[in-house]
């Protein structure tokens, strides 16, 4: 039988790649490829599981039940998020225990917005609105990424993301139709949270030390800095639809471009709370430590059962 080398099969993945067809568990794949998969599927699952604290911290404190509701089922839906995600990642042989002890020590990252706080209700309208809004700019193009088990899943978050961008903008809606302290919240909220949905998208592309790679295996289809400028493009019209101001003085409408134009991001911030020194950094990894922690005794007897019920089977 010929002997397949490496090269050869790259080129055969590769061409796979550039032909549409998706990569699945089994099929042979480049290191780097599985590599950075798993980084990107945990840190976007890590995401979605340290985003339900800043939004579960207003549950109890939801102003009616109608909106209580509404927030749990949000929060609820993250959980589901990050159950599909850490499953995607599993696919590619990395243990989930290992990549939660990696959340917990620091080692592993995940999106840089949810080291902010939420100090008012507003906040939740504002992560919903621009957040999930940043987030679905970012998952409709991974619903076409070339690793089968990741584009399945994204389809079913993104069908969630969208109601939960909805709910955000209704609040917002709400708060500017209501009293003038209610919209000196919502404008609060704003201009807490614009700059920080920007970070989002990563850094710029002559920063970004993954895109270039991601970009020709097809696991990311745009760039940090395209899908950033959609977003703005998309979100500026609603904000001012609804009377919020963007806090950004270079922010204007660039006819030649056909985009807006903004101001300077600050990468320095960024990187800080990249790094750990967010706001409320060491207040989120307590928290997933905390909830590792009391889970335990689940995860022992949940395992003690399908040991007892395998033995059973077996006999
Ligand atoms: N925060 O080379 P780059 C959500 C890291 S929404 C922290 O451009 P890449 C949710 C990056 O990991 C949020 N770290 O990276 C919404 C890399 O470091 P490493 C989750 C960031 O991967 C509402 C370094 O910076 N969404 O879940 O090509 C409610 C250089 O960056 C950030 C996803 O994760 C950041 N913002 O592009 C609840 C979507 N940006 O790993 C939940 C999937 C960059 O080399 N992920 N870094 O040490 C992606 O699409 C891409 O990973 C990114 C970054 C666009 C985020």
């Amino acid at each position: 039988m010929k002997e397949v080398n490496l090269t050869e099969l790259e080129a055969a993945f590769q061409a796979k790649i550039d032909s549409e067809v998706r990569i699945e568990p089994k099929d042979w794949m480049p290191e780097r490829y599985r590599k950075t998969l798993i980084r990107q599927i945990s840190q976007h699952a890590h995401s979605e599981i340290v985003g339900m604290l800043p939004e579960g911290n207003w549950i109890t404190r939801a102003p009616n039940l109608r909106r209580k509701q509404v927030l749990l089922a949000k929060v609820q839906d993250e959980g589901g998020h990050g159950q599909y995600l850490y499953s995607a990642m599993e696919t590619l042989g990395h243990s989930r225990q290992q990549s939660m002890d990696d959340l917990i020590s620091g080692k592993a990252k995940y999106s840089s917005i949810f080291n902010y706080p939420t100090l008012t209700w507003a906040d939740i309208g504002a992560v919903g609105w621009l957040v999930d809004g940043a987030a679905i700019m970012n998952q409709v193009a991974l619903c076409r990424t070339s690793y089968g088990p990741y584009a399945r899943a994204m389809v079913r978050i993104c069908k969630e993301e969208s109601f939960h961008q909805r709910q955000g903008f209704e609040i917002m809606c709400v708060l500017m139709k209501g009293s003038e302290e209610q919209r000196a919240m919502a404008q609060d909220a704003m201009n807490r949270f614009w700059w920080p949905a920007l970070m989002m998208f990563g850094p710029s592309d002559a920063d970004s030390t993954n895109s270039e790679e991601s970009l020709k295996w097809r696991i990311k289809r745009h760039t940090n800095d395209e899908l950033r400028q959609s977003f703005i493009d998309a979100t500026v019209p609603q904000a001012e639809l609804i009377g919020l101001t963007i806090p950004d003085k270079d922010l204007k409408w660039n006819e030649a471009r056909g985009h807006y134009d903004y101001g300077q991001i600050d990468w320095n911030e960024f990187k800080q709370v990249v790094s750990g020194h967010g706001p409320c950094n060491t207040e989120r990894i307590a928290a997933r430590k905390k909830a590792e922690e009391d889970g335990k005794w689940v995860r022992e007897a949940a395992m003690a059962y399908a040991e007892k019920k395998k033995a059973r089977k077996a006999s």
